[in-house]
């Protein structure tokens, strides 16, 4: 029988078959080729004995937190205290695409934006959409709960965006301990030190602060430029344009003309520097 693993408890592994659970061991030969069952796997199982025989191929791999085929990760960015960091969702933006794992972002905090500094981040959803990528606020939670049925869902951002509380906010039976943002920030740490699964709206979340152990440099700058989805809808003269230094390049070409976001561009030009390095 075929099933994904939930959760791991020391050795014991809980595996999902439709919407039933088992409890599993995993076969010994599993220990001696040093490959661990993690969560997220979809594994061959036999029911009669309550033992794993088999992990099929991982799709993607996380480290932290240790998760296989993960589906989605939301990138939780807090549109105030903490500001807007654009360079950091742009950051968390290539690396979750890089990993082939489908991107949403929940701005937070609108609450506390005036007329002007809402209509920004209106512009920026736009944006975003335009490129393909779904984008909520976190007071959406009803389109967010149908975005992430039957999903393996990470969530990432730095601390005090709002991860814990927008768990709150899906299933407020979870009680998710939250933090005061300066306390948060005092300590330096995330308020989140554990690893869990959360049965939510049929899928499931991590509530971590995710991707920390993975960064930029893995990618190769040809790597990065793809993860910059809009950069694909334009023509250059050099068909490995790196949309740097050449001439006659649509990419820059789009950029004057106001068609790609000069931020984004900017950050682009930063990561580039950032892996040459
Ligand atoms: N005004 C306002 N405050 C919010 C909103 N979302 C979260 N907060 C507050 O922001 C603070 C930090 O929220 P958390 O949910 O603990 O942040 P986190 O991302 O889980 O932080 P770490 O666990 O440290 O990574 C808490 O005081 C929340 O009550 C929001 O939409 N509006
Ligand atoms: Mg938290
Ligand atoms: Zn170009």
């Amino acid at each position: 029988m075929n099933g994904q693993i939930v959760r791991v408890i020391s050795n014991l592994y809980t595996v999902k078959i439709d919407d039933q659970l088992y409890g599993c061991r995993a076969r010994g030969i599993f220990r001696k080729n040093k490959i661990t069952p993690i969560v997220g796997d979809n594994v061959i199982i036999d029911i009669d004995n309550n033992v794993i025989n088999d992990i099929l191929p991982r799709r993607n791999e996380l480290k932290r937190p240790v998760i296989a085929n993960v589906d989605m990760a939301i990138i939780v960015t807090s549109t105030k205290k903490p500001n807007l960091d654009l360079n950091l969702l742009d950051k968390l933006l290539s690396i979750i695409i890089f990993n082939d794992i489908e991107p949403v972002i929940c701005f937070t905090k609108l609450d506390l934006l005036n007329e002007a500094e809402l209509e920004m981040i209106e512009s920026l959803r736009r944006y975003y959409e335009m490129i393909g990528i779904n984008v909520l606020y976190n007071t959406e939670t009803n389109d967010i709960k149908k975005l992430i049925k039957n999903k393996i869902v990470v969530l990432a951002g730095q601390t005090g965006a709002g991860k814990s509380s927008l768990l709150n906010k899906l299933d407020d039976k979870l009680n998710v301990k939250t933090d005061e943002i300066s306390e948060a920030l005092g300590r330096g740490k995330h308020t989140t030190r554990h690893v869990e699964l959360y049965p939510i709206a049929d899928g499931y979340i991590a509530d971590t602060p995710g991707f920390s152990a993975l960064d930029i440099s893995e990618m190769s700058r040809e790597q990065l430029r793809d993860t910059f989805l809009e950069f694909n809808n334009y023509e250059c003269k050099f068909r490995d344009c790196m949309h740097n230094k050449e001439n006659d390049c649509g990419v820059k070409k789009a950029l004057e003309n106001k068609m790609i976001l000069q931020s984004r561009y900017n950050d682009y030009l930063l990561f580039l520097e950032e892996i040459r390095k």
